[in-house]
């Protein structure tokens, strides 16, 4: 990934599941500093925007030297954007399938149109909202895509199960220990060891909830 701000990454990109799997080298996450590949003594990677306006743009020229620095198998080139193709659950998984992603990630009021057209970079969004630059978005894709290579999460059966791994629909409600905590009580099915049972509340639960919180799903939309 390509960023101004290794040091924002560095963490997550050390701890839990993406730690894990680094450090057991399941993936490699190599992170460059954009201002490595500036051409003036201020490593400066931005410039006001043509046309006027507020805040500053990220020049094409750094992104450009940056990812054409890589091997020519640097695979998809992805720039983080609110005004990119929404993440899902289908892309993550297309993604997943990809021996090599670079990613960009811009700053200030976006990246100079021309690294999408001319790069050329394919524009990714997490969602209709806007961070402050492409790192957290790009820690969502890292996260999404590295939990789904063969061997980062213990037992398959954990992810067959898991929110949108089933199309349309979310994962049923979850309960440990204590069987009561502050007058709450983990239903009476989970305790029944009767399994059949358990497994018709669950589906039963995961439907009413995915209903009430994301009535906008439709079945195949999650792919
Ligand atoms: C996101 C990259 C780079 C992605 C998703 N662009 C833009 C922009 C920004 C602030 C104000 C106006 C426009 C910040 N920004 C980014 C935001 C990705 C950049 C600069 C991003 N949300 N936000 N899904």
């Amino acid at each position: 990934m390509f960023t101004i701000f290794p040091a924002l990454v560095r963490g997550p990109l050390a701890e839990s599941l993406l730690g894990k799997a680094i450090a057991d080298g399941v993936v490699d996450v190599r992170v460059h500093d954009l201002r490595d590949w500036a051409d003036d003594p201020h490593r400066s990677v931005d410039d006001e925007p043509y046309g006027g306006g507020p805040g500053m743009v990220m020049r094409a020229a750094p992104v450009f030297a940056a990812v054409e620095s890589l091997d020519p198998d640097r695979g998809r080139v992805l720039l983080m954007s609110p005004a990119g193709r929404r993440l899902n659950q289908a892309m993550v998984r297309e993604l997943a399938a990809e021996p090599h992603l670079s990613i960009v990630c811009g700053r200030y009021e976006g990246v100079d149109e021309r690294v999408a057209e001319g790069l050329p970079a394919e524009e990714v969004s997490i969602g209709d909202y806007v961070t402050a630059g492409g790192e957290l978005p790009a820690l969502v894709v890292i996260e999404t895509v590295t939990r789904l290579v063969p061997g980062v999460i213990g037992s398959e059966a954990s992810h067959r199960s898991d929110s949108f791994s089933v199309p349309d629909l979310f994962d049923h409600p979850h309960y440990t220990r204590p069987r009561e905590f502050r007058g709450l009580f983990v239903p009476e099915v989970l305790l029944s060891g009767d399994h059949a049972e358990v497994e018709r509340w669950r589906a039963e639960r995961a439907r009413t909830k995915t209903r009430r919180n994301r009535p906008d799903l439709r079945p195949g939309d999650q792919g």
